[in-house]
């Protein structure tokens, strides 16, 4: 998997490891139980035949298989219910943080448009950072997006921080991650959207505070230059909510 560059993606990444363990563990217990039969039943070895309607003929399976589901599956849906309710989905916990980033942004056939609110904290104002396919965001703070989409159905999906959601017309999706390492990490679109669906990459980068600011100050300043109030295709964002 590519490098995990967020605070919370090593929770995926344990999931899958664990996951894979008990696979490995279940893999090695079948060939076991394949090589012991092939041993234990030989020339001398006189066969019986099981039609298979007794009762532990019914029990057995049902029991080992209901046995393996509890364990692997459940311990998948423990953890993951867990983590989605105390992290991935715990918009409250991200929006207390005084410095938290929110950016909107709207998916179309094939890039990410991506507003941030300016130093006035508003949306649709003349201070607005935007930009295209080019996020920026700060290290070490929860940064919150709310995307929409104006054509079909796309998916934002960062690999380097184990998170994607859809982005569906006419609806608003929430996400958030946080970055614990600084460096460039590709937006991809994970729901094939049309033919050049392969395009449709984005880079975060993430800086460090003091770079950002700089970069939020000079980005908010050119948008504020070319931004015209007649023009209404610019005008795409939200009230944020
Ligand atoms: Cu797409």
């Amino acid at each position: 998997m590519p490098f995990d560059a967020s605070l919370d993606g090593h929770r995926i990444d344990r999931l899958v490891h664990v996951s894979l363990v008990f696979m490995i563990v279940l893999l090695a217990v079948m060939i076991g139980w394949m090589v012991y039969a092939c041993l234990r039943h030989g020339r001398r070895h006189a066969a019986t035949c099981d039609d298979g309607n007794s009762h532990r003929a019914k029990i057995l399976p049902l029991g080992i298989a209901g046995f393996v589901l509890f364990i692997v599956d459940g311990n998948l849906l423990m953890n993951s219910t867990h983590d989605m309710e105390q992290i991935f989905w715990n918009f409250p916990r991200a929006e207390a943080h005084p410095e938290a980033v929110r950016i909107e942004v709207n998916a179309h056939q094939w890039a990410w448009d991506a507003r941030y609110p300016g130093a006035d904290g508003k949306f649709n104002t003349a201070d607005d950072i935007v930009v295209l396919n080019d996020l920026r965001v700060p290290v070490n703070v929860p940064i919150l997006f709310e995307l929409s989409s104006v054509d079909v159905i796309h998916s934002f999906y960062l690999p380097s921080f184990r998170t994607k959601i859809d982005v569906v017309p006419g609806q608003l999706s929430k996400l958030w991650v946080q970055a614990q390492k600084t460096g460039e990490y590709e937006i991809g679109c994970a729901q094939h959207c049309g033919v050049n669906h392969y395009k449709m990459r984005g880079l975060l980068t993430v800086l460090p505070h003091e770079e950002f600011r700089d970069w939020a100050q000079e980005a908010s300043a050119q948008s504020a230059r070319a931004y015209d109030l007649a023009d209404r295709t610019a005008h795409w964002g939200w009230d944020w909510k």
